[in-house]
C-alpha cells in the first residue's frame, strides 16, 4: 500500500498531540513517519517527553532530537500512536509484524490512549488473515511450538504449525532476545480466548493481539483519512 496513505494517516495522528504531552512512539513504516512528523514539530520548539517501542524507533527519534525517556522514569503516558497489521471495528488489533510487539504492548497498556494509524487495507471485518506473531523465549522452543499447535487445533486452524520468522539457522531476534513465531489462524473469532489460550504457554513471552487497548484510529484512505472511535 502506498507510502503516501501512511504519511496521511500520521499527518491526521499529529492533530492528537499536543505540547508538553509525553509520548508512545510505535514501530514501522506508518509509525516512522509520525515520528518524522513529530521530530520536525521538536525543531520548532514542540515539548515532549517520548518513549520508543523499539531500538529500530529510538535511533530514530534521537536522530531527530526527540526527547526520550523510559517507563522506568515516569508513571505513564498521555498517548501512543502506532501502526497495525489489522485492526476490526472493535478496535481489537494484530500487531508485532514488525517484531516490536512486546515493547509495543508495554508501552500501549501504559497510556491513556492508544491511536493506531494505518492505510485502509488494514481494516478488516474479522482478525486473522494476517498470521499472529508470537513472541517465544528460545529455551525450549520446540515445546512451546508444539503447545502453540496445540492451541491452533483447539482454535480451529486444523494442522497449523508456528513457523519461525528468519532464516534457517539465523531467527529473527526481538529487542529483547525472543524470537518470533507466526501462527496462522484463519478467522479469529474469539480473540480474548486465544489471547488467554497463549499466555498460559509458558514459553511465550507475549502475542500480538491487542484487546482493549486501542479505542482510536486514523485510517487513511485514496479519498481521504477518516477516524474511527
Ligand atoms: C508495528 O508496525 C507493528 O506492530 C506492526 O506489525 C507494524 C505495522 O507496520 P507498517 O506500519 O509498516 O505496516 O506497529
Amino acid at each position: 500500500m502506498s507510502d503516501d496513505l501512511k504519511r496521511k494517516a500520521a499527518e491526521a495522528a499529529m492533530s492528537e498531540v499536543k505540547s508538553g504531552m509525553r509520548i508512545g512512539l510505535g514501530t514501522g513504516s506508518t509509525a516512522k513517519h509520525f515520528v518524522d512528523l513529530l521530530g520536525a514539530e521538536v525543531a520548532k520548539g514542540f515539548q515532549c517527553l517520548c518513549v520508543p517501542t523499539s531500538e529500530a524507533t529510538a535511533a530514530q527519534a534521537r536522530g531527530l532530537g526527540i526527547p526520550l525517556t523510559t517507563l522506568d522514569d515516569i508513571d505513564s503516558l498521555d498517548v501512543t500512536v502506532d501502526g497495525a497489521d489489522e485492526i476490526d471495528r472493535d478496535f481489537q488489533l494484530i500487531k508485532g509484524g514488525g517484531g516490536a510487539l512486546l515493547r509495543e504492548k508495554i508501552v500501549a497498556a501504559a497510556s491513556a490512549r492508544m491511536i493506531v494509524i494505518a492505510d485502509d487495507s488494514k481494516l478488516v471485518e474479522s482478525l486473522g488473515r494476517f498470521a499472529l506473531p508470537i513472541e517465544v523465549n528460545p529455551f525450549g522452543l520446540a515445546a512451546t511450538e508444539r503447545a502453540i499447535a496445540g492451541v491452533m487445533a483447539e482454535f480451529g486452524a486444523l494442522g497449523g504449525k508456528a513457523v519461525r520468522q528468519g532464516e534457517g539457522a539465523e531467527p529473527y531476534l526481538t529487542d529483547g532476545g525472543h524470537y518470533i513465531v507466526d501462527a496462522s489462524f484463519g478467522r479469529i473469532s474469539n480473540a480474548k480466548a486465544l489471547s488467554l489460550a497463549l499466555l498460559e504457554i509458558p514459553g511465550v513471552v507475549q502475542h500480538g493481539l491487542f484487546i482493549d487497548l486501542c479505542s482510536e484510529a486514523y485510517l487513511a484512505t485514496p479519498k481521504g483519512t477518516i477516524k474511527l472511535s
